[in-house]
């Protein structure tokens, strides 16, 4: 067992809810399975969405904007490609991962790799707190192989923001937010620390796990756990005879009101009607949002139309 924390006792935390993800259809001819954000769980505070997605170009998602949070696009399979109203624009490959903080604006397009095949990924959304909802946006991009990793007895995790097995992730994040992702062998098990006070949950990428109170979860399920306990502990069963793949999310509650619409997450309905204004007459940060369009989305809108 792994990452003991000599300041606090040992206890662990209970499995609250299994919400399943479903397949549905967003974008444009994209699916995705909303676990975050879907009716059966509207949030956790500080995660408003968590998706993912499979398919294939052009399907995905043209332009659209966001304000008010932080997305993270993580590649399990394939390849990515985005484009934003600076004119940057990028492909994330196999284990790459994007840590993307919108702020008062962001105008983008993210659209699986052109002869990428099947591309599978998965977008988590974190907010920000409304003292930083209006910062300039930021991109932080990591290669697969300058994600820090950590190996024991049978269990794999890059540590994609936060800290497991003794290895700290450099991403810095606004909120604060672990994103590990695990690798476990059949019949391996590791317990991983959650600082105080923050909610958590796992998300099944591939094949089943048990997790505290041998709580079964499976491909597309999330399981979240309660603030209470600092340990989640995972088992992939030596029966299921393959290995497991999942996600820990974490992060410290904002606790302050979440006015949404789609992709503009503020505080209070006078900011979110300002943020209607901005961004239909290119201000405060949406200055480069009237009348522009991405290459890549238009392409691949008219692939589609043809
Ligand atoms: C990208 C856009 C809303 C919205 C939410 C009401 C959401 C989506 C997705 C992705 C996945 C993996 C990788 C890269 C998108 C994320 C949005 C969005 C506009 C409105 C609630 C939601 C799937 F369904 F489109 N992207 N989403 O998974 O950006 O409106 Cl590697
Ligand atoms: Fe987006």
């Amino acid at each position: 067992m792994s990452d003991i924390s000599e300041s606090e006792p040992m206890s662990l935390k209970s499995f609250e809810r299994l919400v399943v993800g479903r397949e549905q259809s967003e974008g444009v001819g994209a699916r995705v399975r909303r676990t975050i954000g879907s009716g059966s769980l509207r949030r956790l505070d500080p995660f408003l969405l968590l998706d993912e997605f499979k398919g294939e170009w052009p399907n995905g998602f043209p332009d659209h904007p966001h304000r008010g949070f932080e997305t993270v696009s993580y590649l399990i399979k394939g390849a990515f490609q985005h484009e934003d109203f600076t004119g940057a624009a990028g492909r994330l490959e196999t284990g790459d991962v994007q840590w993307m903080t919108a702020g008062r604006g962001i105008v983008h397009s993210e659209i699986p790799g052109k002869n990428a095949g099947e591309v599978r990924g998965l977008q988590l959304w974190v907010n920000l707190k409304g003292k930083d909802k209006m910062v300039a946006p930021r991109y932080q991009e990591k290669k697969a192989r300058d994600i820090p990793r950590a190996e024991k007895e049978g269990v794999k995790v890059a540590i994609i923001a936060g800290e497991s097995m003794g290895v700290k992730s450099p991403v810095q994040t606004l909120t604060q937010a672990y994103y590990l992702d695990f690798e476990l062998q059949p019949g391996a098990a590791f317990s991983q620390h959650i600082p105080p006070n923050f909610n958590s949950a796992i998300y099944v990428v591939d094949g089943s796990v048990t997790t505290n109170s041998d709580k079964k979860v499976s491909a597309h399920e999330l399981a979240t756990y309660s603030m209470e306990g600092t340990q989640i502990v995972i088992k992939n069963e030596a029966s299921t005879k393959e290995p497991a793949r999942l996600i820990i999310i974490a992060g410290e509650p904002i606790n302050e009101p979440v006015v949404q619409h789609g992709p503009f997450v503020l505080t209070t309905e006078e900011d979110l009607m300002k943020t209607f204004e901005d961004y239909q007459h290119g201000r405060n940060g949406f200055e480069r949002a009237p009348g522009w369009k991405s290459k890549q989305g238009t392409e691949a809108l008219k692939a589609r139309s043809r």
